[in-house]
């Protein structure tokens, strides 16, 4: 009876997955360990309850005094050897998987070929092909800020970015570079993968790789303040095309409010704009 309680419960803790490969494989792993520690669990439970009842105290009976028995003794330890030895092969199996990031399907290879590295780092991840789009991933009191590849403007020095929802392109390995501009925070969609720390003056990497377009939801790991619980994150996955029109929305709109900024600023910078601001 126990096991048809406890089994459904255990499987509703197992961490999400279905968004990323790396997340599928750290949920196989995590399925893997949850399975063999059920059958140990309940084995040893069971034996240790049904003992218990077959050798209860009864008047009249006299307890045989057993002192050790090697070959059980060698056989319980053996054992556990084997177990942990399928358990870390498993594991390293397949780590490789969930370290290091996917090849992107042919339309995100195109994508990603077009988005050149900014600088070299020895600790950046890189798929097979070594094409990858990278976006940058800034925490901060209390909003997830994104800055893609491309910039806005005529020399294309202003970065693009977005808050809180990240559009990203199907089929394309997305490599995250999360660093922080205040405290710790914690960058976790559990659909695509495991939490990584964003901590100021580090950088730390993740990658995804979405097949189909969806919405995925995140929060921030860390109690990083007062608004932590607000810190929420969104990552919607659409075809490439759309991720590009996407991409020119955002690069113009932020051109449109630079320029209105730039036209605000001028306003209250010079006199007559100040005069104007008094009697409006
Ligand atoms: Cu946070």
């Amino acid at each position: 009876m126990a096991p048809l309680v406890a089994l459904p419960l255990a499987f509703s803790i197992v961490p999400k997955a279905g968004g990323s490969p790396n997340a599928n494989h750290e949920q196989s792993i995590y399925i893997f360990t949850l399975v063999f520690a059920f059958i140990i669990f309940f084995g040893v439970e069971g034996i240790l309850g049904y003992t218990l009842w077959r050798y209860r105290a009864r008047k009249g009976a006299v307890a045989d005094q057993i002192h050790g028995n090697t070959r059980l003794e060698i056989g319980w330890t053996l054992g556990a050897v084997a177990l942990l030895a399928i358990l870390a092969v498993f594991t390293f199996v397949k780590l490789g998987s969930i370290v290091d990031p996917a090849k992107s399907g042919t339309e995100g290879e195109q994508l990603a070929a077009n988005n050149g590295t900014l600088y070299a780092d020895l600790e950046r991840p890189s798929p097979p092909s070594g094409k990858s789009l990278e976006i940058n991933v800034v925490g901060r009191q209390y909003i997830w800020q994104y800055v893609y590849p491309g910039g806005v403007g005529k020399e294309k020095f202003a970065p693009t970015y977005a808050y809180e929802k990240m559009v990203v392109p199907t089929e394309t390995t997305v490599i995250l570079d999360v660093v922080s501009a205040d405290v710790v925070h914690s960058w976790w969609v559990p659909e695509l993968g495991g939490k990584v720390q964003a901590v100021p003056g580090y950088h730390n990497y993740t990658w995804f790789k979405i097949s189909k377009p969806g919405v995925y939801h995140g929060q921030c790991a860390n109690l990083c303040g007062r608004g932590h619980a607000r810190m929420i994150a969104t990552v919607e996955a659409v075809p490439v095309a759309q991720y590009e029109t996407w991409l020119a929305n955002q690069q113009r709109g932020l051109q449109e409010a630079d320029a209105e900024a730039a036209k605000a600023r001028e306003k209250l910078t010079s006199h007559a704009g100040a005069e104007s601001v008094e009697h409006a």
